[in-house]
């Protein structure tokens, strides 16, 4: 099991908070996605870690910004 944590830009609702959290949970081998609103903190659980660009991509699709980490 892995922990990668990411920083999303841009969410400012709950809505935003569950249209990231859907996205990318779609991701290959993702079991947890917790996402806080206020500081846009995201922990992906996956079985192997996950791929910045994957994430990144994920993101992108739901509307918001991947911070660079
Ligand atoms: Mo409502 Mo959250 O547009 O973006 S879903 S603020």
């Amino acid at each position: 099991m892995s922990e990668s944590v990411f920083t999303v830009s841009g969410m400012t609702c709950g809505h935003c908070v569950s249209s990231v959290t859907e996205e990318i949970s779609q991701l290959d081998g993702v079991q947890n996605v917790a996402v806080e609103l206020d500081s846009g903190k995201v922990t992906v659980t996956s079985a192997q870690p996950v791929a910045e660009d994957d994430v990144r991509a994920a993101v992108t699709e739901a509307g918001y910004t991947l911070v660079a980490s």
